[in-house]
C-alpha cells in the first residue's frame, strides 16, 4: 500500500496525508486543533459531551471496510485528515485545462477561487453541527441521538478537511480563514454563515431529517462537482467525504420515511381515511401528511438557493479553469469545455416563467441544480410516497416548483405557488400557510417533541427502523447517557 494511504492513527491528527514529515503543517493543525475543540464544547451537540456513543470512525480510505464502530465520548472522536486513494496519472478532466496532468498544487492563477470555494465548503459543515446543536434534547429514540452525532462528528471531520487544505495550500490566508470557520456562527447577525440556508433554525426533528434529506443531497451534489477539481487533493478530499454523505441521507430519506409510515399506521388503526382531516390525525399524536408536504416545500426551496443564481459568471469561470465540474463530469459525453454549447434555463420573461437556451458554461449552476431536483424527485418517491402507498393512501409528497419560495436567482423577485404560478403579493400573504408551515404546524411538532431514552423504545409519532447500525439489535444502548 502507498505510504500516502495508510492511515496515521499515532499523532494527535489521524491522517494519511503524511502529517508527520510535514512539522510546519502539523504544529499549524495541532495549534488550530484546541479552538475547534472549543467550538465544539460551545456549539456542538449541547449536553451528552460525557456519552458513550456507539460511533463509526473511519480507519481507512479503502471503500471496503472503512469504518469500525464503537463506544466514543464526542470530544475523545478522532477527526483525522483522510483524502481518497490517488488516481495514477490523473488529469484535469474538463475546462480549458482539460487533458492536462492534474494539480498537486495550488495554480497561482486560480488561488483566490479556490479558496473561496474551500471556505464556502468549510463554513457549511460547522454551520451544519450549530443548527443541530439542541436536538440531543428531544431525540424520539437512542438510535435517532445516535445517528444525530454520527452527523455532527462526521461535519466536524469534513470541517477538518477543508481546514486541511486551507492550511497546507493557503498559507497565511489560509490559516486566517481557517480560523473565520470557528468564529462565524449559524444565524448570527454579526458573524453569519455564508451561504443562507445555514443561517436558518432546525427546531425539531421533522426539520433534522428534512434538512439531512434536503439540504445534505445538496452536499452530495456540490461534493461530486469538486470531486471532479482539477486540483487533486480536493478532488480526493470529497471523494472521500462522499462516502461519509451517504449515510446522512440516508438517515434523512428513512427518517422521514419512518415518520410517514407510522403516521399511515395511525390513520389505518383510527379508521382514518382522508389525510387531510388533520385534526383526528394529530390526535393521534402522529404529523399529518399536509404538514410533512409544507416542511417539504419549506426545506426545498431553501436548499434551492444554495446553488446561486441560474446564470452564473462565478460558475463559468471555475468550470473553465478547471476547479469545480458538473455532476458525474466523467459519465458526461461531450467536449467538457462546452464551447458552444447551450442549455435550457427556466427564467422570468414578462412576468411568466419560460425556458430560455443560455450558454452551457454560465447556467452550471442550473445544471447542477437539475440533476440535485431530479435525484430528490427519486427519493422522495422511492422512500416516501411507496410507504404511502403501500398503506394504501391516495396521497403523494410532491416537491414544489422551482420558482416556489426563492431568495436568490432568477425567481428572488416574485411570489410562485408550489405549481409555480405567480402571485401578487396580497394573495401569496392570504395563502401562504397553504404553502409553507404555519406557527400552529411548528407548534404542534414542537409538542410531540419529548426525549425517549429507553433502549428500543420509540416515540409516538415516528416507526421504528427496518435495521440497526452496525446490525445491532433493536434494543441496543446506543448512546448510554451517563457514560
Ligand atoms: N447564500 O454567481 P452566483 C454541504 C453568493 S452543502 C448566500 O449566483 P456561485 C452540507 C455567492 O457566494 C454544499 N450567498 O453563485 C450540507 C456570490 O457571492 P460573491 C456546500 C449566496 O458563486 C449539509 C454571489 O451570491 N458547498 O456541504 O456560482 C450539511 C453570486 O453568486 C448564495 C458548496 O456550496 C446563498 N445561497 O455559486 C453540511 C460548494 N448563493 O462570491 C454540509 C462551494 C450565492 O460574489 N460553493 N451566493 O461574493 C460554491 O460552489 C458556490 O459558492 C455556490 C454559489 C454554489 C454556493
Amino acid at each position: 500500500m502507498p505510504e500516502a494511504i495508510a492511515v496515521d492513527y499515532d499523532g494527535l491528527i489521524p491522517n494519511n496525508v503524511g502529517l508527520n514529515a510535514d512539522p510546519r503543517l502539523r504544529r499549524a493543525l495541532e495549534s488550530w486543533h484546541p479552538g475547534c475543540l472549543d467550538w465544539w464544547r460551545e456549539r456542538g451537540p449541547e449536553g451528552f459531551q460525557s456519552s458513550l456513543v456507539y460511533l463509526r470512525t473511519a480507519i481507512s480510505v479503502e471503500p471496503e471496510g472503512w469504518a469500525k464502530f464503537g463506544y466514543v465520548r464526542m470530544p475523545d472522536y478522532r477527526w483525522g485528515i483522510l483524502l481518497a486513494p490517488p488516481v495514477e496519472g490523473r488529469r484535469i478532466p474538463f475546462g480549458e485545462h482539460r487533458g492536462e496532468p492534474a494539480w498537486q498544487e495550488v495554480p497561482g492563477e486560480y488561488r483566490a477561487m479556490l479558496r473561496r470555494l474551500i471556505t464556502v465548503q468549510g463554513d457549511t459543515e460547522p454551520a451544519s453541527v450549530e443548527q443541530q446543536h439542541a436536538l440531543g434534547r428531544t431525540a424520539p429514540s437512542l438510535y435517532d441521538l445516535r445517528n444525530l452525532f454520527q452527523v455532527n462528528v462526521e461535519e466536524a471531520r469534513h470541517l477538518w478537511a477543508m481546514v486541511y487544505l486551507l492550511q497546507k495550500y493557503f498559507g497565511r490566508d489560509g490559516r486566517e480563514e481557517a480560523e473565520d470557520l470557528l468564529r462565524r456562527r449559524s444565524g448570527d447577525r454579526d458573524s453569519p454563515r455564508l451561504l443562507s440556508a445555514f443561517n436558518e433554525a432546525t427546531p425539531d426533528w421533522l426539520a433534522f431529517f428534512m434538512f439531512t434529506f434536503f439540504t445534505d443531497r445538496d452536499g452530495k451534489m456540490q461534493l461530486h462537482a469538486l470531486a471532479q477539481s482539477g486540483f487533486d487533493p480536493l478532488s480526493r478530499t470529497c471523494r472521500f467525504m462522499l462516502l461519509e454523505e451517504a449515510h446522512h441521507m440516508f438517515i434523512g430519506q428513512s427518517g422521514v420515511g419512518r415518520i410517514i409510515e407510522r403516521t399511515c399506521a395511525a390513520m389505518r388503526a383510527a379508521g382514518i381515511d382522508d389525510p387531510h382531516d388533520i385534526e383526528r390525525v394529530r390526535a393521534e399524536g402522529v404529523i399529518d401528511l399536509p404538514t410533512i408536504q409544507r416542511r417539504a416545500n419549506l426545506h426545498f426551496s431553501l436548499t434551492l438557493d444554495l446553488f446561486g443564481g441560474e446564470i452564473s459568471s462565478n460558475a463559468a469561470s471555475a468550470f473553465n479553469a478547471g476547479i469545480k465540474g458538473r455532476y458525474l463530469e466523467d459519465q458526461i459525453d461531450d467536449d467538457h469545455r462546452l464551447v458552444g454549447a447551450t442549455y435550457p434555463v427556466l427564467r422570468l420573461k414578462d412576468g411568466h416563467v419560460a425556458d430560455e437556451r443560455v450558454p452551457a458554461l454560465s447556467a452550471l449552476n442550473m445544471r447542477l441544480r437539475d440533476d440535485y431536483v431530479a435525484d430528490a424527485a427519486s427519493a422522495v418517491e422511492r422512500w416516501w410516497n411507496r410507504a404511502i402507498a403501500r398503506a394504501g393512501f391516495a396521497y403523494k409528497i410532491r416537491l414544489p416548483h422551482v420558482a416556489f419560495n426563492r431568495r436568490i436567482g432568477e425567481f428572488a423577485a416574485i411570489d410562485a405557488d408550489p405549481e409555480g404560478n405567480i402571485l401578487g403579493a396580497d394573495e401569496w400573504q392570504r395563502r401562504r400557510h397553504e404553502f409553507l408551515p404555519s406557527a400552529a404546524d411548528d407548534a404542534f411538532v414542537a409538542s410531540l417533541m419529548r426525549p425517549v431514552t429507553e433502549p428500543g423504545a420509540f416515540a409516538s409519532w415516528i416507526a421504528p427502523p427496518a435495521a440497526g447500525i452496525d446490525n445491532k439489535p433493536g434494543d441496543f444502548e446506543y448512546v448510554k447517557l451517563q457514560g
